[in-house]
């Protein structure tokens, strides 16, 4: 029946009928008969072709949903881990907070990155850091309740969308979890890596503004309050560091300006000889005059100057304008500048401290560089290489803060400092502590075996300067000789050391 209404309509349709008479005109001699088994024969093939072509079509159709559907994954997909990528994470994420507010199931934000990874990239290549991701990506996922969703975010950075049963549940305990587990050993043939990792969490409820870009803002700023307290620890976001972020954009904005227009003065505070209590000299110590936030302590904004890649301009400035002033000065006495670590990556600051020194007239014999331990601990050939080329040109080295830092007894051997500035914790603590004391002699014995002076920070009282003198620390600082000011004081400070 199929065959035969096929058979008709392709007749009918190709006016097969009229070319159909024709032929059968031609050739009239021929049976009926074998007519039919032409018309037949005729319609059997267009079916047959029409069923072929279709399901030709049909296969085709279904590769390309196929074909569709692998990019589609792929682009949600992180191609190393497998996990889902940013883009699929910010699309969950864009869809859960457009969910009606009463309906919507509460849920948290968490973003984590790896601590010690760069180095382990750096120094083993990335065929073995790319490894080391795919095994954290698993383990991570081992720790996570069904429901929840992991992503990688890019290189070292993952983020995780945790469902909590409401609103304000505990998820401190998954966190943990998610850290103990990501600092346990990982082996890569046979290496052993130690890594650990750094987490910021935000809550979806609480937050003003519901969009995706808000929620990872927030477990961002939480993240890097976790990693600048400390690493291998979690933090949960809290209104006051949006605050601080809109501070640090503020400072930063402004302390561009503000070296130009000569707002970061350089106050001086004492350094004294405790032998006779004399100034030997003074530290330069950053002042930001701010014609709107008033006087700036360098805790809030030398590490934004750090991070904006300021604190060069900023140090270099303050030198040359303590060189001016201490034109008037007794001859001999020092300047103290504090360098950053930051600024050790600029292999040309010995030549720019130099230039300063040449075009105000200081002696390079007068200048005091202080570093913290932590500029030794990020390269220390770097860090060498600087200090080397500082003490050729004629200054002194001090390692600042000592106690506080990574530094190891070895890099005091091998950099050519002069001096160690012991740090106030230790002079504070020296009144109640006898173990304080015991460090303090111990650290002045060894400073002067190594062939080192000592300057002893934050001497607050007598008994102090006396108990430090007696220990034959050299050169004391604090706020019983001075407090960082803007004139240097050219008192002399007899007595201050009392019996001394
Ligand atoms: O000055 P204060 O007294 O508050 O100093 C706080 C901290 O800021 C100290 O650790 C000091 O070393 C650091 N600091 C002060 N001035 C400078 C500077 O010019 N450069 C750098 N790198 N650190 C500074
Ligand atoms: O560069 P350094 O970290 O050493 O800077 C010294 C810091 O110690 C500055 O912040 C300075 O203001 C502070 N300071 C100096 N003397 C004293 C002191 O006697 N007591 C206290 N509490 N702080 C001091
Ligand atoms: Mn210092």
């Amino acid at each position: 029946m199929a065959v035969t209404l096929t058979g008709t309509f392709v007749l009918h349709h190709f006016d097969w009928f009229e070319a159909l008479y024709e032929f059968s005109r031609r050739y009239e001699a021929q049976s009926f008969d074998d007519m039919l088994v032409i018309v037949l024969f005729i319609a059997v093939g267009a079916t047959y072709f029409s069923i072929r072509r279709s399901l030709d079509m049909r296969r085709e159709y279904e590769l390309r949903l196929k074909v569709e559907g692998r990019m589609e994954t792929l682009a949600l997909t992180d191609a190393l881990t497998g996990l889902a990528n940013r883009r699929h994470l910010y699309s969950v994420l864009k869809s859960r907070l457009e969910e009606n507010s009463a309906e919507a199931s509460p849920f948290a934000v968490c973003i984590f990155d790896l601590d010690r990874f760069k180095p382990i990239n750096d120094v083993h290549g990335h065929l073995v850091g790319d490894q080391l991701l795919q095994q954290i990506a698993q383990r991570a996922q081992g720790q996570l309740r069904s429901g929840d969703m992991l992503a990688r975010l890019g290189g070292d950075e993952f983020a995780l969308i945790v469902n909590t049963r409401d609103v304000d549940e505990d998820i401190s305990g998954l966190a943990e979890r998610l850290i103990t587990s990501l600092s346990e050993p990982f082996h890569i043939d046979q290496l052993v890596c130690h890594i650990g990792a750094s987490m910021g969490i935000a809550f979806a409820q609480g937050c003003a503004s519901q969009t995706p870009d808000a929620l990872l803002q927030r477990a961002d700023l939480a993240l890097y309050r976790a990693k600048t307290e400390g690493r291998g620890t979690f933090r949960f976001y809290q209104d006051a560091m949006d605050a601080k972020a809109h501070e640090r954009t503020l400072i930063e904005l402004e302390l561009r300006s503000a070296v130009e227009k000569g707002e970061i003065r350089p106050y001086f505070q004492p350094l004294i000889c405790l032998r006779d209590g004399r100034i030997e000299g003074y530290e330069i110590l950053a002042r930001w005059d701010h014609p709107s936030f008033g006087l700036v302590t360098p805790d809030r904004f030398i590490t934004v100057a750090e991070e904006a890649g300021l604190i060069g301009d900023i140090s270099l400035s303050l030198l040359k304008q303590a060189c001016e002033q201490a034109r008037s000065w007794p001859k001999g006495t020092y300047l103290s500048l504090n360098i950053s670590p930051v600024q050790f990556r600029d292999c040309q600051l010995s030549t720019k401290i130099c230039d300063i020194l040449d075009r105000t007239g200081f002696s390079a014999a007068c200048l005091e560089i202080e570093i913290t331990e932590n500029a030794l601990v990020h390269d220390v050939d770097v860090a060498r290489r600087t200090l080397i080329s500082l003490k050729a040109r004629g200054m002194t080295l001090a390692l600042d803060d000592f106690g506080t830092g990574y530094s190891s007894l070895q890099h005091l051997r091998s950099l050519p400092f002069d001096k160690l500035k012991i740090d106030q914790s230790f002079v504070t603590s020296m009144s109640e502590s006898a173990e304080s004391r015991k460090l303090v002699k111990a650290i002045i014995a060894m400073s002067h075996s190594l062939g080192l002076k000592t300057t002893a920070e934050g001497i607050e009282t007598h008994a102090q300067a006396l108990r430090l003198t007696q220990m034959g620390c050299e050169t004391g600082q604090g706020y019983l000789f001075g407090k960082p000011s803007p004139q240097a004081c050219q008192i002399l400070l007899d007595g201050a050391i009392g019996a001394a």
